[in-house]
Parts: structure tokens; C-alpha cells; sequence
């Protein structure tokens, strides 16, 4: 454990029973949504590639569940968990991924773009680290709206070597802007390992060093994170500035893609048993009924069937849509 993790608890003590069916359900729908897309992707009906976040749902809901509605978050383009999590339309996402004109960018963006502005979420982008000033810039304008609203910015362990990352602590911390950083190491950046890429591991000490609390979460315990989350939201909805978390977790699927890729040789699969073994949806769910919990899983059925529906029965966009919201014109 890193010397500066945070002793906050790892229980589900602090939550009653509807915060554990909320985070289930969240959980749980991201999971199954995500199972849905590789189930389909082989047909060829989604128009984009994919980069699942299987494995890795703990740490867009750990975080969202803390969060308020007008808070906003910045996704990346492995980006359907932080989209779901923080409420991005279900049927807007299956028709985006299905290039319908019913999709949240109307079907130009495709997974790596996801929107959705109704639930503050920020457009999503597929170049690394390049929502991170992003979610920056929407701090600093919170702070001069005199609001005390928040801004989430999610990336990997690889947007971490890009230098925007460190102007962007640098800029938070100097100007005590409301902006949680939350890196996801999966440890991988596409098939190079963070030990491959980092002297040492020490990514919280090198954050700290800006001017801002550090904490790691080293198991991605869902319970843990939360509770940090909660913690530094709270910190910086008083005016005390930005804060950093770590959430080590693990990417089951290939990179980008619906398979496994255990036979690339990058990596073993032994070293997914422990992430299979704790995994954080299974676990949630064990801590409500089971009638409770058939429910739920019943409802996020039929919700995912509906959105899948709803993008096969959208029409594509109209040529003269073509460009549209786009910078360059003809
Ligand atoms: C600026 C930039 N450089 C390189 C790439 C190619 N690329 C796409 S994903 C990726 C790996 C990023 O790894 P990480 O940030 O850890 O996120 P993960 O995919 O593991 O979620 C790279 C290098 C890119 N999209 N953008
Ligand atoms: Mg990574």
C-alpha cells in the first residue's frame, strides 16, 4: 500500500441498502451493455471500433455514484463506463455505435466521441489525454461562476506521459480549480506495460509534488474509491482545490475490440485471475438480495434490448447532414 493512501474504509459500511442497488444497477448495466456490443460486433452493425471497459466499471462508478447531476465528467474513448455511470443516454449510445442519426453525435462520432450534455457528460475524444485539459478549462470556469459544481476528468495510465497532463496538475493546483483526476492504470498502454514505460511506480508521489492530495486505490475496491471520491468532491465543492486518485484495475478484453487477446503473448492470463476473482460487479451484487438483484438484472435486459432495438429501427443520417458540426467546410 502507498504511503499516502488514504486509511478510509473498505467496507460497504457507509452505504444503505438503495445505495447498494444503485451501484449494482450501474455497474451491472455497464457490464451487461458492454457484453451486448462484442455480442454484436461480429455481425458488422456497429460502425466503430470499440474499446471496451470490461473489468474496469468500478472505477467510472466508484466515482459518478459521489457525483451530482450538474457535475460534469470528462470520458475517454474507452469511455462507455463513465458514460452510462454518470446517466449518458443507453439508446443513444447503441445508436451511435450502430452510426444511426438518433445517436448521441448523431451517428458521426462513434464510441470514441460520446456526449451527452443533458447528464454533463463531455464529449469524449480519441486522442489521448486531450479531455483532461478539457475537464480543466470547465473547472476553471466553474470556479468563476462562483458555482460549487465539479469536473471529473478520466484517462489511462498512458495519457499520464503526455506532457498536457502535468501542465494540466500544474494549472489546478496554482489556481485551486474544482477538477478530480482519475487515472485509470489498467497497466497497459495498447500492449507496453507500465514497467516497460515508468522507472518507478510512484505515480501518486509524482502527483503530489503539483500541490494536491494523492491517493491510490490499489485493488480498484469499488467501496474505496467511492469513499475517496466522496471525500476530495467534498474538499473541492468548499473551495480547497483539485485532487488526484489512482485506481489500479484491469482490462479484460483486448484493447480495442470485442475478443481476448491472452494469445498475443503481452501479457498471461494469469494475470487476470485475481481481477476475475474480485470482480466488483459480482460483488455488489452479492450484498443484495437475490430477488432483489433478479430484478434488476431483469430491467437492465429489457432496457439494453429496447436501446438495441431502438438503434436497428433508426434511420442513418441524411447526406445533407454531412457537414454539419464540423469546423471545415466545403
Ligand atoms: C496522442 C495520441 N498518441 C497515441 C495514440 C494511440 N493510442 C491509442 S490508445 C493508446 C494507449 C493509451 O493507453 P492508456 O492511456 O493507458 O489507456 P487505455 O487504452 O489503457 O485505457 C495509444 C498510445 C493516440 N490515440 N493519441
Ligand atoms: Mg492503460
Amino acid at each position: 500500500m502507498s504511503t499516502l493512501d488514504c486509511q478510509l474504509g473498505t467496507s460497504a459500511a457507509a452505504l444503505d441498502s438503495a445505495d447498494l442497488e444503485r451501484v449494482y444497477r450501474s455497474l451491472r448495466l455497464i457490464r451487461r451493455a458492454e457484453e451486448e456490443v462484442a455480442r454484436i460486433y461480429p455481425s458488422d452493425k456497429i460502425k466503430s471500433p470499440v474499446h471496451l471497459s470490461i473489468g474496469q466499471e468500478a472505477v467510472s462508478v466508484g466515482v459518478c455514484d459521489v457525483l451530482r447531476h450538474d457535475d460534469v465528467v470528462a470520458p475517454t474513448y474507452r469511455g462507455h463506463a463513465a458514460f452510462l455511470a454518470k446517466g449518458g443516454s443507453l439508446r443513444g449510445l447503441f445508436a451511435e455505435l450502430y452510426g444511426r442519426a438518433t445517436g448521441v453525435t448523431g451517428g458521426k462520432g462513434g464510441s470514441m466521441h460520446l456526449i451527452d450534455m443533458s447528464q454533463n457528460v463531455l464529449g469524449a475524444s480519441a486522442v489521448v489525454g486531450t479531455t483532461i485539459p478539457v475537464a480543466l478549462g470547465y473547472a476553471l470556469a466553474l470556479k468563476r461562476m462562483k458555482t460549487d459544481r465539479v469536473a471529473v476528468t478520466f484517462f489511462g495510465d498512458g495519457a499520464t506521459e503526455e506532457g498536457v497532463f502535468t501542465e494540466s496538475l500544474n494549472f489546478a493546483a496554482l489556481h485551486k480549480l474544482p477538477v478530480l483526476f482519475v487515472c485509470e492504470n489498467n497497466y497497459y498502454a495498447i500492449h507496453t506495460p507500465i514497467t516497460r514505460r515508468w522507472a518507478t511506480g510512484w505515480l501518486c508521489e509524482r502527483v503530489q509534488t503539483y500541490g494536491m492530495p494523492a491517493y491510490q486505490v490499489e485493488d480498484g475496491n469499488i467501496f474505496r474509491l467511492r469513499a475517496l471520491a466522496s471525500e476530495a468532491i467534498e474538499r473541492m465543492r468548499s473551495g480547497h482545490g483539485p485532487a488526484f486518485i489512482e485506481c489500479r484495475t484491469y482490462r479484460w478484453r483486448e484493447h480495442v475490440g470485442p475478443n481476448e487477446d491472452f494469445d498475443q503473448g503481452y501479457r498471461a492470463h494469469d494475470d487476470l485471475h485475481p481481477w476475475l476473482e474480485d470482480d466488483q460487479v459480482q460483488r455488489v451484487g452479492g450484498m443484495i438480495s437475490g430477488e432483489r438483484r433478479s430484478e434488476i438484472d431483469s430491467e437492465i435486459e429489457l432496457a439494453i434490448r429496447d436501446a438495441v432495438a431502438f438503434a436497428e429501427a433508426s434511420p442513418s443520417p441524411h447526406t445533407d447532414t454531412l457537414y454539419t458540426n464540423v469546423f471545415a467546410g466545403r
